[in-house]
């Protein structure tokens, strides 16, 4: 396959690759691989918050798959969450993330249980479903911002999150801080959350 040389040309090859019914998941990360970062590409997508790691529309993948850009400033992390039964793809544009695997929590209550964890270094492309597992992202680094590309498919709107603690879980819905680069109108405090 052909070397994406954007993030737009990157975008045009994905959406080839998901018009078929079955995806490989092998394929796919090769090709997220095989795009280099370069921040022209994306910098109108990567518009930060303070508080939060911000989630920016990037394309709705005629429907297959949603394509995100996620924002992590110093410190900013997820919670322990699932992926709605879809892929999750999701490769570094700048800096770098700690990812934390967990285990499904058993019912019986109590702390959760840690699968692995490893350091996702620019470029680099990782992939959960909920069959491998939950986990948790976070920017560990106190002096730089990061920033991933996320896909997800079927695209999904809410997934579970759970407590650390107890291993208890909550539904959140996922909301998009910007669509095509421009910041989504305001909504209820209520509804806007991140997971
Ligand atoms: N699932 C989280 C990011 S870690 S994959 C989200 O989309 O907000
Ligand atoms: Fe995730």
């Amino acid at each position: 396959m052909e070397t994406p040389k954007s993030l737009q040309e990157l975008t045009k090859m994905l959406h080839e690759i998901f018009k078929e019914d079955s995806i490989n998941v092998e394929e796919v990360t090769e090709l997220m691989e095989s795009y280099k970062s370069n921040p022209q590409d994306w910098k109108k997508y990567a518009i930060f918050d303070k508080h939060r790691y911000t989630r920016n529309l990037v394309d709705e993948g005629n429907g297959k798959f949603n394509l995100i850009i996620l924002c992590w400033g110093e410190g900013h992390g997820s919670s322990i969450h699932d992926h709605s039964d879809s892929h999750c793809f999701m490769k570094m544009l700048q800096g770098e993330l700690k990812e934390t695997q967990y285990h499904w929590p058993t019912g019986e209550g109590g702390e959760m249980t840690e699968k692995s964890h490893k350091i996702l270094e620019n470029n680099s492309v990782a992939y959960i479903n909920d069959s491998i597992g939950l986990h948790r992202v976070e920017n560990v680094s106190h002096t730089e911002g990061s920033i991933s590309l996320h896909l997800y498919s079927p695209p999904f709107q809410t997934c579970q999150v759970f407590d650390e603690r107890t291993g208890h879980k909550t539904v959140a819905k996922m909301t998009f801080w910007s669509k095509n680069g421009e910041r989504t109108p305001f909504q209820c405090a209520a509804t806007k959350e991140n997971n």
